[in-house]
């Protein structure tokens, strides 16, 4: 391996690594500023209440602390309330009612983070308790108690209603059907639990008006315009830094009310603020996930051609609409629920509600809900393949998208832009050993032990998106950026996006070299500073290779003309003239003559008389606003063994075929592959955000809020396939969420598989030993 030293494309080891495995990253604790103050905030211990008083005297009298912030201290200021990115309100701190366990109701700002803590205790709350809604299911009956009487004229729970295909043509399917299959399919609340929690220091300087943040940010130049818009702040008198980031996972994407609290904190003290919160806040109150009540019917002919789809959702949203997606889409991405297979009608109806719940419904390692919607459509697969006596992969190879289909248009509205999917399929099929797995299990089976295998294949959507489709509050999704070449040829490139693990120090060092024939060493990268940065939309959804590695390309394809230019006055030679090899400009049809990416350089910044109108420099910028999402594709194979005494579910082995188009880092996709399949080990076997009838949050900590570790997860197999995107400059598909979306189905499909002598046809997640068990009880085994 050539290591950094490389020109491009390949497996080149992370630059970012050596600071990491070292132990110094530079994350928003670790910075420490002169003078710092730090903020704790005083939570509800009620899912709903009235708000009756807030004693802060007390509080204030603590010999260390510098003031105590509450809902009414806002209201002066009028930032009681911020905009989330739904269009609705979030409370900063409660002013009127506390409606989630969690919910900020004051905050104290201190000498130490210790004192702030303390001081949380002297502060008298008096709360009136109110009856909360907490099963989305009771959220619009009659009489449920009303959460948001904040809101004008509102007399319910209800947020929205939104639907996508065309019903009539749907129902018509399904009158004419040979048969049906209908199910209940849950997809619980998760969490995206990254291993940094969230946190901020916020430093208004007084002298110059600026504001500095540093902060745990998916999107700093986001969080700057919107900064900007709720404090009334002109935008170049703030600056928002993200410094590395331990996991997002769309944690990180929204704006929290500590964010804000630590902002009027450092301007009502003239000092810098650190709020970080701890494990439990982050778990009771910042971005959940999924929450999704599905009930899905397809429709297919007796020799398994799937015909339609229809399904409707109730949508729990918490007690603010915090979810995270383009402003035309509030259930997501759902209705990409089509999946893989090519099917003439389908429809989806998305009720959204608010409960007493934390506010969220973030894309968790998946572009905009469609982890949910790929969950789905491969549950109801598989139910239907045990409906027709058919095995579920050859149902699904009678159905996956075939090559010469693309772009394929989908009954709800989606371009797919490559594919091959039965080839993809048939790879995975093969790195497992299929028909041996399945005669395996059937010997097994007649011994009495529960083996199960599972198969996914999902389509995922990332790259958001076409502006004149997508934006979030009212911000276009494109991304800027910025490429300079300095005269001895060394780089740097300035992009909007930002890393929380993902490599893009590495991999987007490598689009630049592999477009101008440098080495990736001799390209620095950018981001995480909107002082520093052009402006774009963060990352997310897995956009960062799909629009902002799209404008490296297209900015570092700038340059290289430029450099044709400049090469043409060196060599004296027409532009039009000269061929590109990697790294260099050569006349045509005489190889020995030509000017390297460094001669050209340092050419551009000196005497060198440069055709009229060419501008000195190798310097581009470029904003590029994506044609399409890409969309990566997979399958995937789990086999597990269920013990059927305790219920207990060991994932044995689970084989990933992934598809996101050319490859810029394999061993990055392969990092990022790893990491997806372990979060979809946690969401199918261990994880759910629980809450007992009265509210009260039941996984506030890693003791019940299971993370996969290495004991559960299996040595991962893959394999890959490469179809490249069409649109996309240098043919990638996003891949960071991909597995996340494909994994839960293949493992649920698996134990539901393995359960299949008990006669059962769904269970839903988390497959716990006790619920698994639950599931088995009272019924025989039979093969
Ligand atoms: N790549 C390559 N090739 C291709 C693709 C891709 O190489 N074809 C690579 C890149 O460059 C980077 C990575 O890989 O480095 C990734 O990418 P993408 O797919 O584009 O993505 P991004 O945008 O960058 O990122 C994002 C994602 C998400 S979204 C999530 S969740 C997760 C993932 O990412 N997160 C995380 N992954 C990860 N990792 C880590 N380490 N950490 C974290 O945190 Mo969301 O919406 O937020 O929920």
């Amino acid at each position: 391996m050539s290591g950094n030293g490389q020109h491009g494309f390949g497996r080149v080891p992370r630059k970012e690594d050596a600071r990491f495995i070292r132990g110094q990253g530079n994350y928003v604790d670790d910075i420490k500023l002169p003078g710092m103050l730090y903020g704790a905030v005083l939570r509800s211990p009620h899912a709903h209440a009235r708000l009756v008083s807030v004693d802060t005297a007390a509080a204030e009298a603590h010999p260390q602390v510098r003031a105590v912030i509450t809902g009414e201290t806002l209201a002066g200021l009028d930032l009681a309330w911020m905009p989330t990115l739904s269009g609705d309100v979030q409370a900063v701190l409660a002013t009127d009612k506390v409606r989630f366990q969690g919910q900020e109701v004051a905050f104290v700002v201190a000498d130490s983070h210790y004192a702030a803590r303390d001081a949380l205790e002297l502060i008298d709350v008096d709360y009136e308790a109110l009856p909360p809604v907490i099963d989305a299911r009771t959220a619009l009956d009659d009489g449920a108690p009303v959460i948001r009487d904040d809101l004008e004229g509102r007399g319910d729970n209800h947020i929205f209603d939104w639907e996508a295909g065309d019903a009539a043509a749907t129902d018509r399917v399904f009158d004419g059907a040979e048969v049906v299959v209908a199910q209940d399919v849950l997809y619980p609340r998760v969490h995206p639990a990254p291993l940094e929690t969230c946190g901020i220091v916020a430093d208004m300087d007084k002298v110059t008006g600026k504001l500095t943040v540093h902060t745990t940010t998916q999107a700093p130049h986001a969080h700057r315009t919107v900064y900007a818009l709720v404090a009334g702040l002109p935008e170049h008198k703030i600056r928002v830094v993200s410094p590395d980031i331990g996991g997002g996972f769309g944690n990180k994407v929204g704006i929290y009310p500590g964010y804000v609290c630590a902002i009027v904190g450092s301007i009502v003290t003239g000092r810098p603020v650190k709020w970080m919160e701890d494990r439990s806040e982050n778990l009771m109150t910042t971005s959940f996930a999924r929450d999704y009540h599905m009930r899905g019917e397809i429709a297919a002919t007796r020799d398994g051609r799937v015909r339609g789809l229809r399904v409707t959702v109730l949508a729990d949203h918490g007690a603010f609409n915090g979810t995270a997606q383009p402003t035309k889409f509030p259930a997501g991405f759902f209705h990409v629920f089509t999946g893989s297979y090519d099917i003439e009608a389908a429809h989806c109806a998305v009720t959204g509600v608010y409960t007493n719940k934390a506010p969220g419904g973030v894309a968790y390692a998946c572009s905009f809900r469609i982890t949910e919607a790929a969950y789905l459509v491969e549950r109801m697969m598989d139910m239907l393949a045990a409906e027709l006596d058919l095995d579920p992969a050859e149902l699904r190879l009678r159905n996956l998208l075939r090559a010469e289909q693309f772009p394929y248009s989908t009954a709800t509205g989606w371009e797919y832009d490559s594919g091959d999917y039965p080839r993809t399929l048939r790879k995975a099929l093969d790195i497992a050993g299929y028909d041996k797995l399945r005669a395996e299990q059937a010997d097994r089976r007649e011994r009495g032990e529960l083996m199960g295998i599972g198969i996914s294949f999902f389509t995922e959507a990332v790259g958001a998106g076409p502006r004149k489709h997508m934006d979030i509050l009212g911000l276009g999704m494109a991304d800027g950026a910025e490429l300079r070449v300095h005269p001895t040829g060394k780089a740097v490139l300035r992009i909007s996006v930002q890393t929380q693990g993902q490599g893009h120090e590495t991999t987007f060092a490598q689009i630049v070299a592999h477009e101008l024939g440098i080495p990736v060493d001799d390209v620095e990268v950018v981001h995480g500073d909107t002082d520093q940065t052009p402006f774009g939309l963060g990352t997310y959804g897995s956009r960062s290779t799909p629009v902002s590695g799209a404008a490296t390309a297209v900015v570092a394809r700038k340059v290289r003309e430029r450099a044709r230019i400049v090469a043409g006055a060196m060599l004296e030679a027409a532009p039009g003239d000269l061929e590109w090899t990697p790294g260099r400009w050569t006349v045509r049809g005489d190889p020995s003559s030509g000017a390297t990416m460094q001669e050209i350089a340092m050419a551009a910044h000196g005497s060198l008389e440069l055709p009229d109108g060419v501008e000195g420099h190798l310097d581009a910028t470029t904003v590029y606003n994506p044609p399409n999402l890409t969309y990566p594709f997979g399958a995937y194979i789990a086999v597990v063994d269920v013990d059927p005494g305790t219920g207990k579910v060991a994932v044995r082995r689970f084989v990933a075929v992934d598809d996101c188009g050319v490859r810029i880092n394999p061993m990055i996709v392969e990092g990022q592959v790893h990491g997806g399949l372990a979060d979809g080990v946690g969401m199918a076997l261990m994880q759910v955000m629980a809450f007992d009838e009265d509210g009260n949050h039941l996984g506030a900590s890693f003791m019940d809020y299971l993370l996969p570790t290495s004991m559960e997860c299996p040595s991962w197999e893959l394999g890959e396939t490469v179809t490249p995107s069409p649109h996309h400059p240098l043919g990638a598909k996003g891949v960071g969420e991909s597995a996340t979306v494909g994994s839960p189905a293949a493992i649920v499909n698996a134990v539901v598989d393995a359960l299949a002598p008990y006669g059962v046809r769904h269970a839903d997640m988390p497959l716990t030993p006790a619920n698994v068990w639950r599931v088995i009880q009272g019924r025989p085994f039979r093969t």
